[in-house]
């Protein structure tokens, strides 16, 4: 689908203020906004589940997330972090192995902008940050 003229300045806007995506150029975060997908998510729904495959990227523009990891059959997931708006996540699956490495629920209601695999790949995924990220 085409993104309408007003919701890619929309998605402009908000791409520009992602601390992360500073260095990356005005035409580089048009072909972003070009190819995102808005999702919208409800309280404690999955966004993602850790061990699932996954071939997407994924930026908070609104609402938290709660980020936890189970590391031992058994027991419950620990939590991780809490993720907000600027924020992004799901970079791990996209390099190397495609398993999600930790569960990312909503906490309340969020919409993520999602980027697939390749375009991630092609415009965001050399940033240092991306491809040096660490946890
Ligand atoms: Br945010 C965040 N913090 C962590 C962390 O401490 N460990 C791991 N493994 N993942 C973390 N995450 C994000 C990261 O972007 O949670 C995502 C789950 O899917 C992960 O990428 P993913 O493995 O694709
Ligand atoms: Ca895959």
């Amino acid at each position: 689908m085409r993104t309408g003229l007003l919701k890619h300045s929309n998605y402009m806007e908000f791409l520009r203020s992602v601390p992360s995506f500073k260095t990356l150029t005005e035409v580089v975060l048009s072909k972003v906004a070009d190819v995102l997908e808005e999702m919208h998510y409800s309280d404690g729904d999955y966004i993602i589940r850790q061990g699932a495959t996954g071939d997407t990227f994924f930026i908070i523009s609104d609402g938290q997330v709660r980020v936890t990891q189970q590391n031992t059959a058994n027991e419950e997931p620990a939590f991780l972090s809490t993720l907000s708006r600027g924020d992004w996540f799901g970079e791990q699956a996209l390099k190397g192995e495609d398993v999600r490495t930790a569960n990312v629920t909503a906490i309340g209601d969020v919409t993520c902008l999602v980027v697939d695999r390749e375009s991630f790949k092609q415009l965001i995924g050399g940033l240092d940050n991306m491809s040096n990220k660490m946890y």
